[in-house]
């Protein structure tokens, strides 16, 4: 059966991307989508959306956010992914061509070992889907508000990454027994700054079975945008510890002061703070893991409900601790919840995608609210957690929609 059997009558599958895209569909497409999904349509149909549905935060460097209802595939094609850059991105990568490029791992090591691609790609290779989020995820929900790029809920993307474990890189030059955090370089060009940006990573997250040195993203070489031709990929981490374009792996004694993470950037405090606190540097620490999380990425928000019938919600969980262990869903406000039935379980740090089916909502304007549970028992609180710059924002996920009369 092609494709083009699963379309509503007299209808081609491009006509129907569009008309998806464009929200012609009205209400009664939903129950069109729900027929699709299951047998993988809607996907390919939203593959076709724009790139430039995604809203660009900044225009140089490169930040772009994506949006809940852009992510509804199992895995997030790049043209749906949010893009974060520091500075711009390298020859090299926009050429897609790896050219003299060498992977060197130097500092506290027995010898120090420089990797051509090929070599790269001769060390066992590991395929795992993982969640990139940015430590600024949901930023725009901080009050008061926080300084820093105004990311939503978009800043958040689910790929398969392949590439050699990390580990496998750095014993190519061994690490020296007092080696405690790895300082990787990236060869985007600064703006603004004499240093280019760099997120210190413990060893302990280094070393981790999961963390890769990535080579490809859903089965193709790294686009420009996403680290070409070469990134690392720490799983449970925020998106701040996955450097891009590397050149360099450097292992140090303590954790080094670098320009991208001085002074309270990439730093939450230690210890709770009230809303609008300014505690000194020396009271926060580096982000490292993510929170418990989880979004509704259908109906999208501003959505037109048909009254008195059910309402089926659909969305994505995740966390940097553990694993998903529940997710549920509300539509009046947090009053009651309804269990989601969650996807079978893949790789620990890939999202897993949910559905839940809420009874009829009141006409009006309504909320649909989802919150994940971990199996470390975190749960998504009500109320974010303040901090200063606005990072691991992580309360229930709130959509709103339009319940007709
Ligand atoms: N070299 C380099 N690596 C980088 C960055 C960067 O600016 N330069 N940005 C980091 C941040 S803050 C995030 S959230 C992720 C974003 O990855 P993506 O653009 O592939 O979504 O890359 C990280 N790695
Ligand atoms: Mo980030």
């Amino acid at each position: 059966m092609s494709p083009e059997d699963d379309l509503p009558p007299g209808m081609t599958r491009r006509a129907f991307g569009r008309a998806l895209a464009g929200g012609l569909l009205g209400a009664g497409a939903d129950g069109v989508l729900r027929g699709l999904t299951g047998r993988g349509f809607v996907p390919e149909a939203r593959a076709q959306l724009p790139k430039d549905l995604r809203t660009p935060l900044v225009e140089r460097p490169t930040a772009i956010d994506s949006a809940p209802h852009l992510l509804a595939d199992p895995r997030t094609p790049a043209a749906r992914h949010f893009v974060r850059n520091h500075g711009m991105v390298p020859g090299r990568a926009l050429a897609q061509a790896p050219g003299d490029w060498r992977l060197v791992v130097d500092g506290a090591v027995d010898q120090e070992a420089h990797l051509s691609l090929a070599e790269l790609r001769a060390l066992p290779p590991v395929r795992r889907a993982a969640v990139l989020q940015s430590a600024g995820y949901a930023r725009r929900e901080f009050a008061p508000a926080v300084r820093g790029i105004p990311w939503g809920r978009g800043a958040v993307g689910c790929a398969t990454w392949t590439g050699a474990r990390l580990a496998d890189v750095l014993a190519r030059a061994g690490v020296a027994p007092e080696a405690t955090y790895l300082l990787p370089e990236g060869e985007d060009l600064p703006l603004g700054g004499a240093e280019g940006y760099r997120f210190p990573l413990s060893l302990a997250g280094a070393l981790a079975a999961e963390t890769l040195v990535a080579y490809e993203m859903n089965g193709q070489p790294l686009p420009a945008d996403h680290g070409f031709p070469a990134r690392l990929v720490v799983p449970g981490w925020v998106g701040s510890a996955w450097q891009k374009w590397l050149r360099r792996l450097t292992l140090v004694v303590g954790e080094p002061a670098t320009q991208a993470t001085g002074g309270s950037r990439y730093r939450v405090p230690t210890e709770p703070v009230a809303p609008g606190a300014r505690p000194p540097p020396e009271a926060m620490h580096l982000v490292a893991r993510l929170p418990v999380q989880s979004m509704v990425t259908a109906p999208a928000a501003g959505t037109r409900l048909p009254a008195g019938r059910p309402v089926v919600v659909t969305g994505a969980a995740w966390t940097g601790e553990g694993a998903i262990a529940a997710v549920e869903v509300s539509g009046d406000g947090g009053a009651t919840w309804v269990a989601a039935t969650l996807e079978p379980a893949g790789d620990p740090q890939a999202w897993r995608r949910w559905e839940a089916r809420l009874g009829p909502l009141p006409t009006g304007a309504r909320e649909l609210w989802s919150r994940g549970r971990d199996s470390a028992g975190r749960v998504q609180p009500l109320e974010l957690a303040w901090n200063p710059r606005g990072y691991l924002g992580n309360a229930v996920h709130r959509v709103p929609v339009q319940v007709l009369g």
